[in-house]
């Protein structure tokens, strides 16, 4: 038996599998496609408690990408630059939490990238329109470089663009469609990335539109507690006789 390359309707069936872009970095076909409803359901509640808004750059320009944040810690930009705040600037308070089912899903994709232990405290929702695109930029807001970062694309397909570690070197296309998740971590930690103008036909579940989450580690790292041994010259405590 083989898989058909084509359904019913000539349309080419969904990709799964393992693709590697990089030593660290790879796209997981189609991980998200069978949660996709419970994501989307989650995504919902999200942004009626933390609406999609147009940020501002540092240098005072809209940003054509619409943004949301879950989790302890989200992504922001305004005239005073980017960061990650504990706040939603727009209500001035905490973001809504991070739900269960987009954690399982980033921690699950971190696994079968090789990357055993990944406790996102920030997923960032990105909205792109038609002819809405990211230009070519590193992430580099985050505090520990050493934790990959998980994407998850819904809705309209989009063309990446995965670049080397100087912006001058020239992107590789990637297509990454409604139910992809790609992982990118360690030597490809630091790559410049970005998304082509978005174009082509509405999603059928989604309209006009791609989300994209972004799961990071971006407070700091979650190290063991540091076990301070007794000192020589402490005197210790001994049991009663
Ligand atoms: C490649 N968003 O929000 S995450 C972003 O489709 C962003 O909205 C993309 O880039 C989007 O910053 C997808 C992609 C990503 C993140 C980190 C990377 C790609 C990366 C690190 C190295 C190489
Ligand atoms: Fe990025």
């Amino acid at each position: 038996m083989t898989m058909p390359l084509f359904d019913e309707d000539g349309d080419p069936a969904p990709k799964s599998g393992i693709e590697w872009l990089g030593s660290q970095a790879c796209v997981l076909r189609g991980l998200a496609l069978a949660r996709a409803d419970a994501l989307l359901a989650a995504l919902s509640i999200v942004s009626t408690q933390a609406p999609f808004r147009h940020m501002l750059t540092p240098g005072g320009v809209t940003m054509s990408v619409a943004m949301s944040n879950c989790g302890p810690l989200g992504w922001v930009s305004d005239r005073r630059g980017y960061r990650y705040s504990p706040v939603d600037p727009v209500y001035g308070q905490p973001w809504p939490a991070m739900p269960d089912a987009l954690r399982v899903l980033a921690g699950e994709a971190a696994r079968q990238a090789g990357f055993d232990t990944f406790e996102p405290d920030a997923c960032l929702i990105n909205r792109y329109e038609p002819g809405t695109r990211l230009s070519l930029h590193q992430d580099r807001d985050e505090q520990d470089f050493t934790q990959p970062i998980v994407s998850v694309s819904l809705g309209m397909p989009a063309t990446f663009l995965f670049g080397g570690l100087t912006r001058s070197e020239r992107p590789a296309r990637v297509a990454l469609w409604h139910g992809d998740v790609v992982v990118w971590g360690g030597v490809d930690r630091l790559r410049f990335h970005g998304v082509a103008p978005i174009k082509g036909d509405a999603h059928p579940l989604l309209g006009p539109v791609r989300i994209n989450l972004t799961f990071r580690r971006a407070g700091p790292a979650l190290t063991p507690p540091v076990v301070t041994p007794p000192s020589a010259h402490t005197p210790r405590r001994t049991a009663p006789p």
